[in-house]
């Protein structure tokens, strides 16, 4: 039986790859950050008892901020293959944190990379590259693309990407970038403009909001589906020789056509809801990302299959089926609830 560690295994890919993995019959282990809070709810379909002695998902505290960690981690758990995709993940964030997003999104990697190599167990390594790393060079972004990141967290990213090619190089490692343009659904942060506008087209079709602020509609994102996302990780970890790989799904939108199709499906107009504010804008934006993902296509078949417009219906009614089973109460306590809370004005919760 295979074994996968996967730091970030609690987020939105982690917890895909998780199913991936436990379907492909795999031990997945996990790295999970101590809260005072759970922060577990994306794997909740999957846990199973620790005393549960045919388990294979496991979870251990760690953290990337810890070396130490890493290292008895890895001479515990011993895997086949390590998917590092904790991060600091929010571009926005980035701005007001430079320094942890260069610790967490940078430096961890380095941890990592470092106690791989120093356990001198033959270890397949994949990194969490990210579209944000092309920022302001002209699309289409390919694998050829000069980059020019445009956040503390797209110069983290760049980082990382250079520092896990380097182990490639001087180590003979077996380590590979997925370079993934944006990818969503349900299980997306409830923060990243995509959750944030489905989930305002429900609730407000269901009555308990008016309206929903949002920040820069002429961004351009190459939105494609998570779960196809997290396969084409897999699928170059497979490969047998590592390499740099673009997945995208080739087509541009702008955040106000999201909006768009969202509202629209709950037979809403999106001009009568959608708000601005700035605080939701950037120091510097990256305006345009559309990725060509030829060399993923041509090296492991791989392709994107849904269509923007799908993914804003898929999201839009994973939302209206949470109204559904949740009390109104429950939603009403969230923080996220109210696009205008005190704490968002601060520029704490973006
Ligand atoms: P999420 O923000 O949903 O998940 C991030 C994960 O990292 C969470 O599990 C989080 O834990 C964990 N994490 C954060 N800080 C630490 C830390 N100090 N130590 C250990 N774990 C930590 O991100 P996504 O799932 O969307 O993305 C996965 C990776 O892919 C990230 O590296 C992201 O930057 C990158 N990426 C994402 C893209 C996308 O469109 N989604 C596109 C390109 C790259 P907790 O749950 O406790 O917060
Ligand atoms: P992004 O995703 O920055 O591309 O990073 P996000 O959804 O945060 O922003 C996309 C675009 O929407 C604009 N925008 C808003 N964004 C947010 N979050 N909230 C708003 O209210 C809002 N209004 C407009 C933004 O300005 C931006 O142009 C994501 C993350 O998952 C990264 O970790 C990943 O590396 C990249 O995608 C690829």
């Amino acid at each position: 039986m295979k074994r996968a560690l996967i730091t970030g295994i609690t987020g939105q890919d982690g917890s895909y790859l998780a199913d991936l993995l436990l379907d492909k019959g795999y031990e997945v282990h996990g790295i999970v950050r101590r809260s005072s809070t759970f922060n577990t709810r994306r794997l909740d379909h999957i846990y199973r008892d620790p005393h549960d002695a045919g388990r294979r998902l496991i979870l251990h505290y760690g953290d990337v901020s810890d070396a130490s960690r890493l290292v008895t981690l890895l001479a515990r758990v011993r895997p086949d293959e390590v998917y590092h995709l904790a991060a600091q993940s929010h571009v926005r964030v980035s701005f007001d944190e430079p320094e942890n997003t260069g610790d967490i999104t940078g430096m961890g990697t380095t941890r990592l990379l470092e106690a791989i190599r120093m356990s001198a167990m033959d270890i397949r390594y994949y990194q969490a590259s990210s579209s944000e790393m092309f920022g302001a060079a002209p699309p289409p972004q390919n694998e050829r693309t000069t980059f020019h990141p445009r956040s503390p967290y797209g110069a983290a990213k760049v980082y990382s990407y250079w520092m896990t090619r380097n182990y490639r190089e001087a180590y003979g490692m077996f380590t590979v970038n997925g370079i993934l343009f944006n990818h969503e659904s349900p299980r997306r942060g409830e923060t990243f403009v995509t959750r944030k506008i489905a989930r305002a087209a429900a609730r407000i079709k269901a009555g308990f909001e008016k309206h929903v602020f949002l920040g820069n509609l002429d961004a351009v994102r190459d939105w494609g589906y998570a779960p196809e996302y997290v396969e084409g990780m897999w699928r170059m970890m497979q490969l047998d020789q590592p390499d740099d790989y673009v997945l995208a799904t080739g087509i541009g939108s702008t955040v106000r056509e999201f909006a768009e199709h969202c509202f629209s499906h709950v037979g809403l107009d999106w001009r009568e809801h959608v708000r601005y504010d700035d605080v939701y804008l950037r120091p510097a934006e990256v305006d345009t990302l559309v990725g060509d993902a030829g060399k993923a296509r041509e090296a492991f078949g791989w392709t994107a299959r849904t269509s923007v417009y799908r993914l804003a219906q898929i999201m839009v009614d994973a939302e209206l089926a949470r109204l559904g089973s949740d009390s109104r109460e429950t939603w009403s306590a969230n923080p996220f609830t109210n696009a205008r809370t005190p704490v968002e004005h601060s520029g704490r919760v973006l």
